[in-house]
């Protein structure tokens, strides 16, 4: 049975550092597949969706909001040739009803343990219009190693640099930030995997370097060191988002191979500039991830916040912008005041104002926006930026002997 896969391709921020990741949920959802599905997989972002190529089953798998219009051209044209097409993927269960009007079936959760179920209905010709498995989570334990084998991996450098390939070691997330949708999809409690299956994971990686793509690894500071000391004799080299601001904790990450961190920045307090000083006190970059547009946000504030970003030499930075995405209590506040004036999902990127501030006209707010990436790459571009960080991990790989100057095709 030949099962086509697809990631739409999605708009990147306008001034970001121009690579592309490899997705990560196709390949975990590739892994959960019964042994009999011969599965093909097509990343837009790469290589172009033949809409004509032939397969039994089609799948879409979608992430962002971003990337559900396109998502639905392509269900929309493979069933138009008599091809059923199933979604899933975080922004289907975000956007359910509307992706219900153009597949024959959705998924809705994780896909461990479900698909066998799933394919034995599409083989019956009994395929429901919806699977729902929200909040009813596979046991974490279930989880296997992502087949990444089903990549067109060559694709996925910066200049001919190797990029990371990501990796998860846990999901949910015990927090409930104001523009965070996790609370939905992976549920408040956090659901760590059992390290042998990580650390057995992480070591099958053609590639020393890693994206550790959970939500926060400040979660529980116990299995943050359990997992370091376990990861420290495979060497590779990793970014992830938030760590436990700790000395042992820090510590344990650096002598595992942390890289640089994902550090949201939001505001100019003496807890942030500790915060990024500790990171590189122990040798870890950091890129901060600086949302603006909240309701307090002036001019003035936004230009005061951009000297403070440069005066803690934060390694990155990338900026977005307030976005009302479903699901999230920034939807339900904005919604509820009428202040969205653009439900057109395509704007949904991070990068373009789609509601009205409340200090200031949406289009001053796409400026300050423009101002903030400019202001911050002004010395020292982007590009260069990333050499140096890149320059930062080339230099670590050789001190422990795993680097590898070729990339892999
Ligand atoms: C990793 C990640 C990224 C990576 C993605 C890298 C990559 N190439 O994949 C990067 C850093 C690039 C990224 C960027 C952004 N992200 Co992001 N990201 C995540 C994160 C933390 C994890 C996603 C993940 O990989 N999960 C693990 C995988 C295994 O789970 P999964 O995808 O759900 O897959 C499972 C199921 O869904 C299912 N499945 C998947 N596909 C399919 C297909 C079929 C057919 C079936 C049956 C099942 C199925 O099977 C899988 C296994 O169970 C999520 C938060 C979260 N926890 O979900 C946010 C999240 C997706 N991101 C979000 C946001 C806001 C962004 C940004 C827009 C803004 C920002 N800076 O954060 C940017 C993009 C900006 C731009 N326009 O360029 C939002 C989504 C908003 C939205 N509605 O669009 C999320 C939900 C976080 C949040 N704040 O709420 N992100
Ligand atoms: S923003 Fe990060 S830490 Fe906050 S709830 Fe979302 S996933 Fe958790």
């Amino acid at each position: 049975m030949r099962f086509l896969l697809i990631y739409p391709k999605w708009e990147k921020l306008d001034r970001q550092t121009s690579f592309i990741l490899p997705p990560h949920g196709p390949v975990v959802m590739a892994a959960a597949l019964p042994p009999d599905v011969d599965v093909a997989f097509i990343d837009e972002n790469v290589e172009p969706v033949d809409l004509g190529a032939g397969a039994d089953f089609v799948g879409v798998s979608m992430m962002l909001t971003a990337q559900v219009k396109r998502g639905w051209e392509i269900a929309d044209a493979f069933r138009a040739r008599g091809i059923p097409v199933i979604c899933g993927g975080i922004a289907v269960m975000l956007h359910a009803e509307e992706c219900q009007k153009h597949a024959d079936a959705v998924f809705l959760g994780e896909a461990e343990g479900r698909m066998e179920e799933v394919f034995a209905d599409f083989k019956a010709g009994r395929l429901r219009k919806v699977y729902n498995y929200m909040q009813n989570f596979p046991p974490i334990e279930s989880v296997g190693t992502a087949r990444r084998g089903i990549l067109n991996r060559g694709m996925y450098n910066y200049r001919g640099v190797q990029m990371v390939d990501l990796v998860h070691a846990s999901r949910g997330c015990r927090f409930n930030c104001y523009p965070c949708a996790v609370r939905f999809l992976g549920g408040r409690s956090f659901r760590p995997r059992p390290f042998e299956r990580v650390v057995e994971e992480m070591a099958s990686i053609d590639n020393n370097r890693l994206f550790i793509v959970d939500n926060s690894l400040a979660q529980d500071r116990d299995w943050e060191i359990g997992l370091f000391r376990e990861m420290i004799p495979l060497k590779k080299k990793w970014c992830c988002h938030p760590i436990e601001e700790d000395d042992e904790v820090l510590d344990l990450a650096a002598q595992a191979g942390a890289w640089f961190v994902y550090q949201t920045i939001f505001d100019s307090s003496d807890y942030i500039r500790n915060r990024i000083r500790r990171y590189h006190d122990f040798g870890i970059a950091v890129e901060g991830s600086i949302l603006l547009g909240l309701d307090y946000h002036t001019e003035d504030y936004i230009k005061r916040w951009m000297d403070f970003l440069l005066e803690i030499e934060l390694d990155m930075a990338e900026f977005t912008i307030l976005t009302p995405f479903v699901h999230t209590r920034t939807f339900d506040d904005l919604h509820k005041e009428g202040r969205i004036f653009s439900y057109d999902w395509n704007d949904y990127t991070c990068g373009k104002v789609v509601f009205q501030p409340k200090m200031m006209t949406p289009e001053k707010l796409q400026e300050m926006y423009h101002y903030c990436w400019d202001r911050f790459y002004e010395e020292e571009p982007a590009n260069y930026k990333m050499f140096k960080m890149l320059k930062q991990v080339m230099e670590k790989e050789k001190a422990d002997g795993t680097y590898k100057p070729r990339v892999r095709t």
